[in-house]
């Protein structure tokens, strides 16, 4: 599949602006092209990468709570829209689901993943959106006769955000679904041993996550980074509650892209990813800070993953600490 001149252009700016800033930075959303997503895929069934299948337990176990937040009709938007497995789950715990709007930035998984639901979910009336949610997003207009409006984030993907990011992401969901509400999975503090297990897995497939980024790079926009010289880095670092994932420069080198050549000095990094790991209480009072009042949390037993509830009333409500 070809790129859109207009994507590549973005990923061209974007890279460029990474490469000629100290610390050197990009936005991890660029991971997810089709090797990416499939090295993805392959990360969720890791045995040292718990978030996926504890989510999965959760919205099974949890799941007629969850139906009965939901209610019936509902018009069902995802963030995200990459595992058919957590949406199937959602769908079937939905009572007639209205609608489903999928959001994502990948225009290569959407459509596939589309059909085969269609095809489980007859009756379903399926939308999907390719736009960029890390930005400014609209919804298709609300339907008449529907339920409630209820945006499912789940995989933790809000880590991504700085908290920043995390705010305006909040913002717009109050903006956007007054009345309605948004299901929200995020990854909880734990011990550090497992956090660093889960990002330096064993077979590497993390490692091969991360540098292809370097190679979409290559293959898209023409640079020429050695791949053998940079390698997987990541850590926890507990003071800012995130798990950073970084390439690190084995040795003083130059990567040439579109014609400018940039230096990385041996050691620096590319800074590829933020996943923020949360307290309920932090990430309740973060969304309140947008307006949105905290409903039910379910977790699993050993508490490593939270999916919360939060409603977003009809009319933005005065925060009050
Ligand atoms: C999909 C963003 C939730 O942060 O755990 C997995 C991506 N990065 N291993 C995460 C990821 C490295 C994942 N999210």
């Amino acid at each position: 599949m070809t790129v859109p001149e207009t994507e590549r252009l973005q990923f061209m700016q974007d890279m460029q602006t990474a490469l000629s800033h100290t610390p050197k930075r990009i936005s991890s959303k660029y991971f997810y092209d089709e090797a990416g997503s499939a090295l993805f895929d392959r990360i969720c069934d890791l045995p040292e990468y718990y978030p996926t299948r504890t989510e999965l337990s959760i919205l099974q176990t949890h799941a007629i709570d969850i139906s009965n937040c939901i209610g019936e009709h509902a018009d069902i938007i995802e963030f995200g829209a990459g595992s058919l497995h957590k949406i199937r789950l959602l769908l079937n715990a939905a009572n007639h689901p209205a609608r489903y709007v999928p959001m994502d930035i990948s225009r290569v998984h959407l459509p596939a993943a589309c059909l085969t639901l269609q095809n489980e979910f007859k009756d379903l009336n399926i939308v999907p959106m390719v736009a960029d949610y890390t930005s400014e997003w609209q919804l298709p207009a609300a339907m008449r006769d529907a339920g409630k409006r209820v945006a499912f984030f789940p995989g933790s993907t809000i880590g991504n955000f700085s908290p920043l990011q995390a705010h305006a992401f909040f913002t717009q969901c109050a903006l956007h679904l007054r009345g309605g509400a948004l299901l929200l999975g995020v990854d909880l503090i734990k011990s550090p041993d497992i956090l660093h297990a889960a990002y330096n897995d064993s077979q590497g497939v993390t490692a091969l996550f991360n540098s292809n980024i370097l190679k979409r790079s290559n293959r898209e926009l023409g640079s020429d980074f050695d791949l053998s010289q940079f390698i997987h880095s990541a850590f926890y670092n507990a003071p800012l509650q995130r798990i950073e994932m970084h390439l690190l420069s084995l040795k003083s080198q130059i990567v040439n892209l579109n014609g400018v050549a940039y230096a990385f000095e041996q050691g620096e990094t590319l800074h590829t990813e933020y996943s923020h790991k949360f307290t309920v209480s932090g990430v309740q009072k973060a969304a309140q800070l947008a307006g949105l009042q905290p409903g039910a949390f379910w977790t699993d037993p050993q508490q490593y993953f939270g999916l919360l509830w939060l409603n977003i009333p009809y009319t933005q409500q005065p925060f009050s600490r």
